[in-house]
């Protein structure tokens, strides 16, 4: 790839969105998705009381080009949320994360069935989930973390099904930087890339933080419990560096397995 090449990914302009219940975590996830610790001067603010009123911008510390919009929670504006999505002028946003540290709220439904109409892709995600997890293995005699990571997924979806979403993916996160190769982040990384049309998936591919490849290869490739009904989706990636050609993949429903073939670690193709 050309030098010329990167020069242009600079210019292609590519602004998310992060939106959710107040106090879900989603300024910590606006930093976490620049690779700023929420300490950084350059971090959005965040805390235990209620700190995002308005949308603010968070341009990438090395990719100014990309930014991630720090929205307030729905509740805050006193919008529906198809005049919500009007309010924070949802045309310029290519996708939306809606955050969440517990179930999914109605008001994040409605704000996604909102998003879907407006042609855009959005994306639930399930933070906090080392304070769960921690939790849990406080308080029960028998911790499995496994177990515990599928029945806050099952839980979450649920939920969702409940609120009318019929095929719902929720992707669970600690918003730590030292957590991120943890849970399912590398995975929503993957489908955010597949989902953009190609001329912002570089972009994106260039701002998104550098989680150790070595730390997911880690993550234990154990059996993921299905039940009858389940339905399993096994997702693969067309990967390519400009030298080689790779595939990966990973069982992403009904939870997150290891991608395999990371960085065509064991396989790649010249071109
Ligand atoms: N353990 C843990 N704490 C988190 C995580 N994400 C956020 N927090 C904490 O939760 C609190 C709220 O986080 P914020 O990122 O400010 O949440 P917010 O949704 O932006 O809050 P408002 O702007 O007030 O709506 C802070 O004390 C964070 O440190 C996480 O993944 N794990
Ligand atoms: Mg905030």
């Amino acid at each position: 790839m050309s030098r010329a090449y990167f020069r242009d990914l600079d210019s292609i302009p590519l602004n998310i969105a992060v939106t959710g219940e107040s106090g879900s975590g989603k300024s910590s996830f606006v930093n976490a998705f620049r690779g700023i610790d929420n300490r950084d001067d350059r971090a959005a603010p965040t805390g235990v009381v209620e700190t995002t009123m308005k949308p603010e911008a968070y341009p990438h510390p090395t990719y100014p080009n990309v930014t991630v919009w720090d929205l307030p929670r729905i509740g805050t504006t006193k919008f529906p949320a198809d005049q919500y999505l009007e309010h924070v002028g949802f045309e310029k946003f290519d996708f939306f994360i809606i955050v969440s540290s517990d179930r999914f709220k109605e008001n994040d439904v409605k704000l996604a069935q909102g998003i879907v109409e407006m042609g855009k892709n959005f994306y639930f995600v399930r933070a906090k989930i080392d304070s769960n997890l921690h939790s849990e293995k406080n308080s029960q005699k028998k911790y499995d973390e496994k177990k515990t990571l599928q029945k806050i997924k099952e839980n979450c979806i649920q939920g969702l099904k409940e609120l009318g979403v019929t095929t719902p993916q929720v992707f669970l996160v600690s918003n730590f930087i030292c957590h991120l190769h943890l849970y399912d982040f590398p995975t929503l990384q993957k489908i955010m890339e597949r989902d953009l049309p190609s001329h912002k998936r570089d972009t994106l591919i260039l701002a998104l933080p550098n989680i150790c490849s070595s730390n997911i290869e880690k993550k234990k490739e154990q059996p993921i419990p299905l039940s009858r009904t389940d339905d399993v989706t096994v997702r693969f990636w067309r990967c390519n560096n400009g030298k080689k050609v790779w595939y990966e993949w990973a069982v992403t429903e009904p939870s997150c397995s290891a991608i395999h073939n990371p960085a065509g670690r064991s396989y790649t193709i010249g071109l």
